[in-house]
């Protein structure tokens, strides 16, 4: 069994209906288990900065499938939600990424595992630290808590979360 963390994020849109379905799509496929949910966070945007605020979540699921095959299923899940691609790092309805996959690591052509950018984000690292407060990241040996330290960009528990059950049945 392999223990994987996604990343999703929304700023179109009913932001919180788009992970929720995001969430319960994930949880329909047969061969996955979402385990944990983190808090809500908002969160400024990053990159390109003349966008909507985000909200933003972790989650991690257990599955006996390749880090390949949850990369479809990511990909799946954001057309399904009716996700346009309209410019690198611009506002979106729903973005799935994968964070970390057991410790490994992987550089392909269609997949960088773990994510390239995950240690320089406080959107990923709050709420990622959530569910593993004593995280390292498994290429560098640097603690999930130094990277976070420093940070400056805007991210705030929008919604506490407890528990992936409580989260797939809150009203938006
Ligand atoms: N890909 C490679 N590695 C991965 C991975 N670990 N997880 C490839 C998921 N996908 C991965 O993705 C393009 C391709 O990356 C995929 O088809 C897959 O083969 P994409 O989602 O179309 O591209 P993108 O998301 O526009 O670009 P990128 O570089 O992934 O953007 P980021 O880095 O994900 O940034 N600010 C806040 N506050 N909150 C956010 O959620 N998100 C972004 C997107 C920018 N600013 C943000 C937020
Ligand atoms: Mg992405």
């Amino acid at each position: 069994m392999n223990t994987a963390y996604l990343s999703l994020g929304s700023n179109l849109g009913n932001r919180f209906d788009m992970l929720q379905d995001a969430v319960l799509m994930l949880q329909e496929q047969p061969e996955l288990t979402v385990t944990q949910v983190s808090s809500v966070y908002e969160t400024d945007p990053v990159g390109y900065t003349e966008q909507a605020t985000f909200l933003n979540i972790v989650v991690e699921i257990k599955s006996d499938l390749s880090a390949e095959k949850i990369l479809l299923i990511c990909l799946e899940t954001e057309q399904t939600l009716g996700r346009i691609r309209e410019f690198r790092w611009g506002p979106r309805c729903i973005d799935l990424d994968i964070l970390l996959y057991n410790d490994k690591n992987i550089v392909s052509e269609k997949l960088t595992v773990p994510h390239p950018r995950m240690h320089e984000r406080g959107f990923v690292l709050v709420p990622l630290m959530e569910l593993v407060p004593e995280g390292v990241h498994p290429v560098t040996g640097v603690s999930l808590r130094e990277y976070a330290r420093g940070l400056k960009e805007g991210v705030h528990v929008w919604k506490t979360i407890d528990g992936v059950d409580a989260f797939v049945r809150l009203e938006s």
